[in-house]
């Protein structure tokens, strides 16, 4: 009898069970029946061969969005709801703390803040945002200054030859050294081969992941292993965790912190200090600080590369720019035009005069059009140009739509950027549009920049000063100018990354009195 009864209550609990799952998913389905959806066939979904191609993502998004604002894609049979307007994404990534990169990273960054989900997340978080203060940002800012004050050394050749040269390459690996040096506050010797080997290895790894998302073959673990170990893939992961690894053998097991030798800052809070405390409470084991080091070579790189090369050559060829407002420096007879390099130098002269240094304090409080022409080249060459969210409890979009819970979000900000409700004229590239008027103009935080929300980019206020210190310094010695008449839209790619197919070929001249003559 009470066998009878067990058995009973075991079906019925069963029973039961499969029933609310049922009608979980029955909502589930029955909400994202409310998107309009890409043509999807049984195993493949809707990806088609011209989706694989990774540099022609630009184009693929063009297509599917091309005459919806939001449309479900089917990656075989998982769903993700693709959005590139205003008001969606900022309710979204607001009220969202979660990225779903479906497992796909964990065997090139293995487990960090970027890939991390819920708690473990907010561990990381929490265990690197002390980094990110304002009296750690001076800190940087000193640093950066030192660092681009080279950089600017080096670009002397090229002004006495007067040669056009892809700044892109010259760029990058500068970056690189910056953020090793100041954010990670790393003590050791690197030599350029490493440092460059370790930026090379994070771009390939974050290219093979998006490529893996790309291809519906790969996506089972056990065929994207043996993939990995056919195609040599393996010795690239070890290439990309070795500086990192080295670093936690060398700098974390020292447990006097790091110490600097300038500034009254608090030097406990750079990077590595910050995880030496984290290993001697252990709350973080070596391999979690291995990759929590490795996620911000891979965030905080590539990214802030890029968008220098694209500032940069943005004021090489705009040299002037129709502008119809009360300008009061260079305008011609018809107040018409503005001189706009010239403006971002002059801006900069009044400020440090001819050879002075620059502070913080000019990279924090002033300095304001510079930070104009930096915010219009993010918003139409975002490094960022789409990002992956996950759904963990059910939204309402403005319109009442109701996003499901558990649902794969991709944003696209390089096309939320171009809007042309948001901008007139989103082709092309004016800093008036970051005036404060044009700002105002626009509804509240419309501006997605660096993401918003709780899980937006750590780095934000850390890549505007350091592109400030860059371009400042370099437009304060050189005058820029480029063979190239306009970045049109079809010049750009798009694969981890927005992309110039033609490069970032500029041309450095001095500007100096002190520039040899007769040269
Ligand atoms: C121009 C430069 C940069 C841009 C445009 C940028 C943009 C972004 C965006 C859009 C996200 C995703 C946010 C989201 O999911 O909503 C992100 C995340 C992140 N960024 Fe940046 N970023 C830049 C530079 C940096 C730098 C210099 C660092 C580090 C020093 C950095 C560290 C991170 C980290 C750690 C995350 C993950 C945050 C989390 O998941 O909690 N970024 N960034
Ligand atoms: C942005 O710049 C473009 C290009 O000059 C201009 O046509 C447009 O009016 C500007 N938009 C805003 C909101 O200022
Ligand atoms: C990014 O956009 C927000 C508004 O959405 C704005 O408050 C912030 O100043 C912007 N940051 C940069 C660096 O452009
Ligand atoms: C802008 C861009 O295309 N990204 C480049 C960033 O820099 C590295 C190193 O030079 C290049 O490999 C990327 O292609």
């Amino acid at each position: 009898m009470t066998f009878l009864v067990v058995v009973l209550s075991f079906v019925m609990v069963f029973l039961s069970a499969i029933l609310l799952y049922k009608k979980k998913h029955q909502r589930y389905y029955d909400l994202l029946k409310q998107f309009p959806s890409y043509r999807a066939y049984p195993i493949i979904g809707s990806i088609k061969p011209s989706h694989c191609v990774l540099n022609n993502l630009l184009k693929t998004f063009e297509e599917l969005f091309k005459s919806h604002d939001r449309i479900i894609y089917w990656f075989g049979p998982k769903p993700i709801l693709l959005l590139k307007n205003f008001d969606d994404i900022s309710t979204i990534a607001n009220q969202n703390s979660d990225r779903n990169l479906f497992g796909f990273a964990y065997q090139w960054l293995g487990n960090g803040i970027l890939t991390h989900r819920h708690a473990e997340w907010k561990k990381s978080r929490k265990l690197l945002t002390p980094a990110f203060t304002s009296g750690m940002l001076e800190k940087y800012c000193h640093e950066f200054n030192k660092k681009f004050s080279t950089f600017v050394d080096k670009l002397k050749p090229f002004a006495v030859s007067g040669e056009e040269i892809n700044i892109q390459e010259y760029v990058a690996d500068s970056k690189m050294e910056t953020t090793l040096e100041s954010i990670m506050g790393i003590s050791m010797e690197m030599s350029e081969k490493e440092v460059k080997g370790l930026g090379d290895a994070v771009y390939q790894s974050l290219y093979d992941i998006l490529k893996r998302v790309m291809s519906p073959w790969l996506h089972p673990h056990i065929i994207y292993s043996i993939y990995l170990k056919l195609s040599g893939k393996t010795k690239i992961i070890k290439e990309l965790n070795r500086l990192p690894t080295k670093i936690v053998k060398e700098n974390l097991k020292n447990t006097n912190a790091r110490k600097y030798q300038s500034e009254n800052v608090d030097s406990s809070k750079c990077i590595v200090n910050l995880m030496i405390k984290a290993r001697q409470d252990s709350s973080f084991t070596d391999t979690r600080l291995k990759d929590e080091l490795l996620e911000m070579f891979g965030a905080g790189t590539d990214t802030t590369s890029q968008n220098v090369s694209f500032t940069l050559l943005m004021l090489a060829i705009h040299q002037d720019i129709q502008v119809c407002n009360s300008y009061r420096f260079h305008n011609t007879k018809n107040d018409c035009y503005i001189i706009l390099q010239q403006k971002v130098y002059e801006e900069i002269t009044q400020l440090v005069g001819e050879h002075e240094e620059f502070t913080s304090d000019h990279l924090f409080n002033h300095l304001k059009y510079l930070e104009q022409c930096i915010r219009e080249t993010l918003r139409m060459f975002n490094p960022a140009a789409s990002i992956l969210r996950q759904t963990q409890k059910e939204h309402v979009l403005k319109d009442n739509t109701i996003v499901p819970a558990d649902l794969s979000i991709g944003i696209v900000f390089h096309l939320a950027h171009r809007d042309t409700a948001l901008y007139e004229n989103p082709h092309k590239w004016n800093p008036e549009n970051f005036s404060t008027q044009a700002i105002a103009s626009r509804p509240k935080g419309s501006d997605l920049n660096f993401s918003i929300g709780p899980r937006s980019c750590i780095g934000t206020k850390y890549a505007i000063l350091s592109n400030k210190s860059q371009i400042a310094q370099i437009i304060h010695n050189y005058h820029l100018s480029t063979s190239i008449k306009e970045l049109k839209p079809e010049y750009l790619k798009m694969d981890i990354s927005i992309r110039s197919k033609v490069g970032f070929p500029i041309r450095f001249t001095h500007r100096k009195k002190t520039r040899p003559e007769n040269i």
